[in-house]
């Protein structure tokens, strides 16, 4: 038997041992741990269900992602916990449901760090398993403990959760600060420039989007006239730290030569890289040499540029003999929207392209294209190419990562599927709590339960349908993949059973 094929059995029998109750060594040989198949999570940022050939787009090529999808295992029901980034981030790290956390929303740049640093991870579990671990991307969850001094050491953060090694941006690419962060440390500062952050008041003197139109390049449509960095007008006020600020439209070359040099640097050992790309979400910057790569303009370039930056890193783990001892997990935080805050002409230019595919909604939404997400599994000669239609959930890869690895521990709410990843089960989530904003949504077989919510219908900013109705909602997602047609007067024993369901998971 090859070698990695023995060890991967010997890792499943383990895991399997495990679910049935026995107990098993946690000691494994040290020959074995440098065998452990490296793990890496390639992460987008608002990439829809149908942004990407593989999962039906016609209109925007995405030759790299599709390659993995199609020689992988595609997911035709996989989903982020959530609609928006932090609580989608906050699950997949922590395997807990992001609604436990009140804090786990949409947060500032300010925001202190929202994990618990004594709480297990996915990246602590891995590093007890052997693993060098390391994030390279958007972190989005928080840093230090509240007032952080953006010119001394930045702790807590990903370092403290369980990360060896994190290059960052701190929350969003249209929320300052505009700078990168190396294991706690803003990369390239001047410490005679110090940097000042501020999400209420501006710095006297300091130019505004709002104030001053005539200094931008790109134009705000809701919120984002804060401070100006590199004539993009952002969410809250900055000033200082010249030096240390990034160029936007370099930011996915930046970020990929991290990924890259870190699977240099850690090819010795098995390794966890958390690759968070910053795309497609706003403000869509592509390098200019992939301005037009799209008919869709800046959001269509973006897609394309990030998939560029994916064949080359997949490359990377070729050229330095790793792909067939590396899962790749690729999937994204949350659903499409067009026109997030500028003006890029991504509504304008959509043309026949179908972000959401044959989905309802988008980001920030309880319908599916809020949290259903392209989502597949790709690791050469081990997985067979495949679509499952299991349901599986960001949330639970903490703990079928876990047992990949040869742990027995758990996340609160993740479950282990770790042969449905691998395409050796077609078993997934029985069922699964949906998130959008802090309200919720049951996804149970093949349908899916909304109950009453009060607000708007359709969120005006973003135009996108965010599934608030008074009246409850429930849908069969096998006949009726769009959500057109709420049957919930039609079957009152599935939606009795989902509302007991619902209220015994969440609480009533
Ligand atoms: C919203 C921003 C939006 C985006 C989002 C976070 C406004 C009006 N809108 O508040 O542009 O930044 O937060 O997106 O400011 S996420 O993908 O990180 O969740
Ligand atoms: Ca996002």
């Amino acid at each position: 038997m090859h070698i990695k094929t023995k060890v991967l059995t010997t890792f499943l029998l383990i895991g399997l041992a495990f679910q049935i109750g026995c107990t098993a060594s946690e000691s494994q040989g040290k020959e074995e741990q440098n065998d452990k198949p490296n793990i890496v999570i390639i992460y987008m940022d608002d990439l829809g269900y149908g942004d990407m050939g593989a999962y039906g787009a016609t209109e925007i090529k995405t030759p790299n992602m599709d390659r993995l999808a199609n020689g992988g295992l595609r997911f035709t029901s996989g989903y982020a916990s959530s609609a928006t980034c932090t609580p989608s981030r906050y699950a997949l790290l922590t395997g807990t449901y992001p609604w436990r956390n009140k804090d786990a929303r949409i947060l500032p740049g300010t925001a202190p760090l929202i994990i618990d640093t004594a709480q297990l991870t996915l990246p602590k579990l891995l590093k007890e398993q052997g693993y060098h671990t390391g994030i390279v991307g958007k972190w989005h969850l928080g840093l230090g403990i509240g007032n952080v001094d953006w010119n001394q050491h930045i702790s807590p953060g990903p370092n403290e959760v369980g990360f060896d090694y994190s290059y960052i941006l701190a929350a969003t690419q249209d929320r300052v600060p505009t700078v990168y962060i190396e294991n706690g440390d803003v990369d390239g500062l001047d410490p005679d420039d110090p940097i000042l952050v501020d999400y209420s008041t501006n710095f006297e003197g300091e130019p505004t989007g709002k104030d001053n139109p005539e200094l931008l390049t790109m134009k705000w449509h809701h919120g984002h006239n804060n401070s100006i960095v590199n004539g993009i007008p952002r969410i809250g006020f900055m000033k200082g730290g010249e030096s240390a600020k990034w160029s936007d439209v370099d930011m996915a070359d930046h970020f990929l030569k991290k990924a890259q040099d870190y699977v240099k640097s850690h090819k010795e050992e098995p390794f966890f890289l958390y690759y968070a790309l910053q795309q497609p979400h706003v403000p869509r910057t592509p390098n200019p040499r992939f301005v037009g790569a799209s008919d869709l303009g800046p959001r269509g370039d973006v897609i394309v540029e990030a998939d560029w930056m994916i064949g080359e890193f997949v490359k990377t783990l070729e050229e330095e003999g790793l792909l067939e001892n590396t899962l790749i997990i690729f999937s994204s935080d949350n659903g499409p929207v067009l026109n997030d805050g500028y003006y890029d002409n991504a509504v304008e230019m959509l043309g026949d392209h179908t972000p959401a595919g044959p989905l309802r909604g988008g980001k920030y939404s309880l319908f599916e294209a809020g949290t259903r997400v392209p989502f597949f599994t790709y690791w050469k000669g081990t997985i067979q190419p495949g679509v499952s239609d299991a349901i599986v959930s960001q949330i639970d890869l903490m703990t079928s990562l876990g047992q990949l690895a040869g742990s027995t521990k758990k996340g609160e709410d993740s479950e282990n599927f770790l042969s449905t990843f691998l395409g050796n089960s077609n078993v997934g989530r029985t069922e699964l709590v949906l998130e959008a904003s802090s309200r919720l949504a049951l996804r149970k077989g093949d349908y899916v339960m909304i109950p009453p919510h009060k607000g708007p219908a359709i969120s005006a900013s973003v135009n996108i349908e965010i599934g608030n109705d008074p009246e409850i909602q429930l849908y069969d997602l096998k006949s009726d993949i769009g959500q057109q047609t709420n049957i919930a007067k039609d079957k009152p024993e599935i939606l009795n059973d989902m509302v007991k369901d619902y209220e015994r998971i969440v609480g009533s």
